[in-house]
């Protein structure tokens, strides 16, 4: 069964950066959280269209983010030494920064979002725009046979039915082969407070136990996780056939974590759900009466995640001036329910503000050594994450 036990209020699609002129057709859908209590998964309640959210005008280009470029780098580094796998696969490619570490004869990209298939297409590898399904998975095995290495990072989370998804990579796995994928973990989001990792593409966010129970019911298992810093927390899941390999002390080590933090447990979501609405209180009180006292605040990093965080807590242009950003197809635009601008980062004097709320808190020491000119003319930061407050 199915329990409710978090409502983060209307909210539009997260990275859907609009026109002045889109502002009276934007789509709203009812975000709310459900903790399944026999494969303790935790879910989106409503989920939103698939085609709404991952088209043509996705936003988020993973390589204008250096931190996550060297991150791809580096991961795909590690899985050629430990698997040196032929034949690799990823799902949910985006513009490529981790595929481009494999030779384009062996590789193969899934990335329903047509401008960013565009480019790995362009740059030799076979690209699919299909969403990953057992049907997608059956052509590719027809055309290309089986893969050594599946992998995703910040895409399974994204799949609304995951017995679907975990059959099509069981479809097309070797017997001997690894699928790895990464996602923000669910025991550092309830850790960090950091609600603001629930929006319309996260359909799930997932715990290891949730993920071992899925998996095996699909005939996979989990050999081995790692704990990643990136993105807030996430973990990395190895997983192979149920039939094949050992299993690594990591896995019991996860799960042991998450039992005693309390994720197999309704009552550990209601607690972190009230821990939530006080967040909001503290932070909507603290913006108003920072501008009621004439103090001028700017956001930095028009985030997936500050989209929750802006609607949840009715956040907008009269609290925040604007969102500076570095992806140049969101500025000029304004954020998604909130419609405050996004501008580019060079068109904004900081000293201007006397506050920066980090809408991109996942990259606080990034951006505090970025902005270290900012503190030192008496700048501050606000931050929601582990606690509504203001350093420098
Ligand atoms: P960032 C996206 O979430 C969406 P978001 C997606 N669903 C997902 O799962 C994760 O990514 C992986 C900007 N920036 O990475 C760049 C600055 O302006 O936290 C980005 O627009 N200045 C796929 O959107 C944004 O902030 C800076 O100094 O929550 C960061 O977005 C830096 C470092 C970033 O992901």
């Amino acid at each position: 069964m199915k329990k409710e036990f978090l409502d983060l209020g209307k909210q539009p699609i997260a990275n859907k950066f609009l026109k002045e002129d889109e502002f009276n057709d934007e789509f709203f859908f009812d975000l709310k959280v459900v903790f399944d209590e026999e494969t303790k998964l935790v879910s989106l309640k409503e989920f939103v269209k698939p085609e709404l959210m991952f088209n043509d005008d996705y936003k988020y280009t993973t390589s204008l983010s250096t931190p996550m470029v060297n991150h791809f780098k580096e991961t795909a580094e590690m899985l050629k030494m430990k698997f040196t796998p032929k034949k690799v696969l990823e799902i949910g490619s985006n513009d490529g920064p981790f595929i481009s570490n494999f030779p384009k004869e062996d590789s193969i990209c899934v990335e329903p979002c047509d401008n960013f298939a565009r480019v790995t297409a362009d740059m030799g590898y076979i690209t699919s725009t299909e969403f990953w399904t057992t049907e997608l998975s059956d052509k590719i095995k027809d055309s290309n046979g089986c893969m050594d290495l599946i992998y995703a990072a910040n895409c399974v989370c994204h799949i609304q039915d995951l017995n679907d998804a975990f059959t099509a990579i069981k479809n097309l796995l070797k017997p001997a082969g690894v699928f790895v994928f990464e996602d923000p973990s669910l025991l550092r989001m309830l850790e960090r407070g950091s609600y603001d990792q629930i929006y319309d593409e996260h359909a799930h966010i997932f715990s290891v136990i949730a993920l071992d129970n899925i998996l095996r019911d699909n005939g996979l298992k989990i050999f081995s996780v790692d704990n990643l810093s990136v993105h807030g927390g996430s973990n990395r899941i190895y997983a192979s056939h149920i039939d094949s390999g050992t299993v690594g002390d990591s896995v019991k080590q996860n799960i042991n974590e998450e039992m005693v933090f309390g994720l197999d447990q309704f009552e550990t979501y209601q607690v972190f759900a009230d821990r939530v609405k006080q967040s909001k209180e503290v932070l909507n009180r603290k913006l108003t009466n920072l501008t009621k006292n004439g103090k001028k605040i700017v956001s930095i990093g028009a985030t997936s995640k500050s989209t929750t965080v802006f609607n949840y807590c009715g956040i907008d242009s009269s609290l925040i001036d604007c969102i500076t950003d570095t992806t140049p197809s969101k500025q000029g635009l304004f954020s998604p329910g909130s419609h405050i601008p996004v501008v580019d980062r060079e068109s904004v004097n900081l000293n201007d503000y006397d506050y920066a709320f980090l809408g991109a808190w996942n990259f606080k020491e990034v951006i505090a050594n970025k902005e270290s000119d900012f503190v030192q003319n008496g700048g501050k930061f606000i931050t929601h994450v582990p606690q509504v407050m203001d350093f420098s």
